[in-house]
């Protein structure tokens, strides 16, 4: 599928409107927020008004990036009549969750980077190149003529090195570097907001962290890793699944591993697993995950085991990433 909608036709179309929904994905990540809240101030100052919502509340850590309320969907503001609804760094229709019923409020425009193409808005613009959809915000707003207020320069480089792990992870380009230096020069404290991004980890994720080291096991000769956390696991600790929700790199950290993958059981579904697949460049985890119904980036995506065991649930994954480096 290809993108029916331009930048600057998005551009044109939100100088057009005054009432604004912007849509992250559930359980709001640092690139979903920070997308949304530059792209709010940038159309405040344009005088137009926005909300902010969101299937799922912000995390604690990330709460420094809102500036305003993110709404849950039943909570928007009496009154608040959009004539635009925009998706942020929402790749599917799932990852709207009950945001999906918003959709229709307005023309809907999606902004993403995330691949394959799924075209749940009536327009929709996807740039899988773009290491961060806070990267196509930055163009957005360039395309906008939007005043880069010190806040909104703050928010897309905290946006673009959340989702590259600290400019670290193999979807980083030249211009993730070059918009990262643009807001650099506009005096953004990097470190300040790096430390609140990958340091202040509480205890109970240095916890989440114990069971993933603990849980490691390899195959095809060490080049795959894989940890899995059941919900049994992360009961015995006392974790909630937010306490797990940042355990992808660990298995990918290892010397010698071609695909790194981490599986968690989830909550609400017993036996559906979550599947997280890290890779080296020369290997396609993103075609692997589309063997478990999902999908992503070539060296960062995801997709879901079902299985009635931890090891029956492992073995679909581990299958799945296989046929990658066979
Ligand atoms: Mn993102």
């Amino acid at each position: 599928m290809t993108n029916n909608i331009t930048l600057p036709e998005i551009s044109d179309k939100l100088k057009k409107k005054d009432n604004i929904l912007i849509i992250c994905h559930v359980r709001p990540d640092g690139d979903t927020l920070a997308c949304a809240f530059a792209l709010s101030h940038a159309l405040k100052a344009m005088g137009k008004k926005t909300v902010i919502t969101s299937s799922d509340p912000v995390s604690d850590r990330l709460s420094f990036l809102c500036d305003d309320s993110v709404y849950l969907p039943d909570s928007i503001p009496h009154g608040f009549c959009p004539d635009a609804v925009v998706a942020v760094d929402v790749a599917s229709i799932s990852m709207l969750g009950d945001c999906n019923k918003l959709l229709n409020m307005a023309e809907s425009i999606k902004i993403d980077h995330h691949n394959p193409l799924e075209q749940y808005a009536d327009y929709n613009y996807a740039d899988s190149q773009s290491a961060s959809c806070s990267e196509i915000i930055f163009d957005l707003l360039n395309e906008m003529k939007a005043d880069f207020s010190f806040r909104i320069c703050e928010l897309l480089y905290a946006g673009i090195s959340f989702d590259t792990g600290c400019f670290k992870h193999s979807n980083v380009n030249e211009s993730t570097h070059t918009k990262a230096a643009y807001l650099v020069s506009r005096n953004v404290d990097t470190a300040n907001i790096n430390q609140k991004l990958f340091g202040n980890k509480t205890k109970n994720e240095i916890e989440a962290l114990k069971l993933a080291y603990n849980n490691l096991e390899f195959f095809a000769d060490g080049k795959i890793a894989v940890t899995c956390i059941t919900n049994a696991d992360r009961e015995a600790k006392g974790l909630s699944m937010d306490d797990v929700s940042d355990l992808a790199q660990i298995p990918f950290e290892i010397n010698g591993v071609l695909i790194g993958i981490t599986l968690k059981e989830k909550d609400d579904a017993p036996g559906n697993y979550k599947v997280s697949m890290r890779s080296q460049p020369t290997v396609d985890v993103g075609s692997a995950c589309k063997r478990l119904g999902g999908g992503g980036h070539r060296c960062a995506a995801g997709g879901l085991a079902v299985a009635d065991s931890r090891g029956a649930a492992i073995k679909l994954a581990v299958d799945a990433a296989l046929a990658e480096i066979q």
